[in-house]
């Protein structure tokens, strides 16, 4: 082999390390627009969450939506809520039978959406920016998961833990036990900030270095709730101890280091990577 054959090896690995570790995310990439049906027989409640479909999509910036009208009934499609009514950004009004409604290029952010007619039926359209899938998302640590639990707390007081994890639409676990007690199982907790709150019940006895709270974060991937999930989905992080330095910290370091040498390697084809 001689040593472009090499470097070209070394890229490929490098490419193939870093789908290994961050394959949905490479490829979770949405489309530009989406099409929802109305359900079969959402006319009559019983279609939640799934009246439309599907309930929720992710679309760029700029795209649109085409609600399709497959079912025996004529639904609307309007943004807003039951409980606030239509917040404007469109509202098809009637739709019949067989017909289609596409609404206007959407800018960025999330658009909850409902039928007039059958206020059960409910849905999400999410405009989101291309960026969304960047690379920041995919190197997760345990550093980047923060956990900050209030000190000093005393018997019979309930504790705030404020999570915060850097990126957007983040899901996590959250258990927080003291006293041999478990004050806080929290699971499919979602954000899309990356910030979340949360309060325990009151404590069995006064906190202290001698009795703390441990608190554990299981990171469980960016993602909308029904959607798939990437990113390091089990990386733990946990307010009373040190993070551990994973195996997929330990991953990611190796992939950079390869992704180096491949850079290294291709910028100077006549050198042999120095290992
Ligand atoms: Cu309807």
């Amino acid at each position: 082999m001689n040593n472009k054959t090499l470097s070209s090896l070394f890229v490929l690995f490098a490419i193939v390390s870093i789908g290994m570790t961050a394959a949905p995310s490479a490829f979770a990439e949405h489309s530009m627009n989406a099409t929802v049906e109305n359900a079969q027989g959402s006319s009559t409640p019983g279609c939640e969450p799934d009246c439309f479909i599907p309930a929720t999509v992710t679309i760029g910036v700029g795209g649109m939506v085409t609600f399709s009208n497959n079912d025996s009934a004529a639904h609307t499609s309007t943004a807003g809520t039951p409980a606030d009514g239509p917040s404007g950004a469109w509202d098809s009004s009637l739709v019949m039978m067989n017909s289609a409604y596409t609404t206007p290029a959407l800018d960025a952010g999330e658009y909850p959406y409902f039928c007039m007619v059958h206020p059960w039926m409910t849905g999400l359209v999410i405009v989101e920016e291309e960026s969304h899938d960047d690379m920041e998302m995919q190197t997760l640590t345990a550093a980047d998961i923060s956990i900050d639990v209030a000190d000093g707390a005393k018997a019979g007081e309930q504790v705030a833990i404020d999570v915060t994890i850097s990126g957007e639409h983040v899901n996590y676990d959250i258990v927080a036990t003291h006293n041999g007690e478990t004050i806080l199982d929290e699971s499919g907790n979602h954000s899309h900030t990356g910030e979340g709150s949360h309060t325990t019940s009151a404590l069995s006895a006064d906190a202290s270095d001698d009795n703390p709270i441990d608190v554990t974060v299981t990171f469980q991937g960016f993602g909308l709730p029904d959607a798939e999930k990437t990113g390091p989905i089990g990386l733990t992080n946990s307010a009373q101890a040190v993070p551990e330095f994973g195996a997929i910290a330990a991953v990611i370091l190796a992939v950079a280091i390869v992704s180096i040498i491949a850079v290294s390697a291709k910028s100077r084809l006549s050198f042999m990577p120095r290992i």
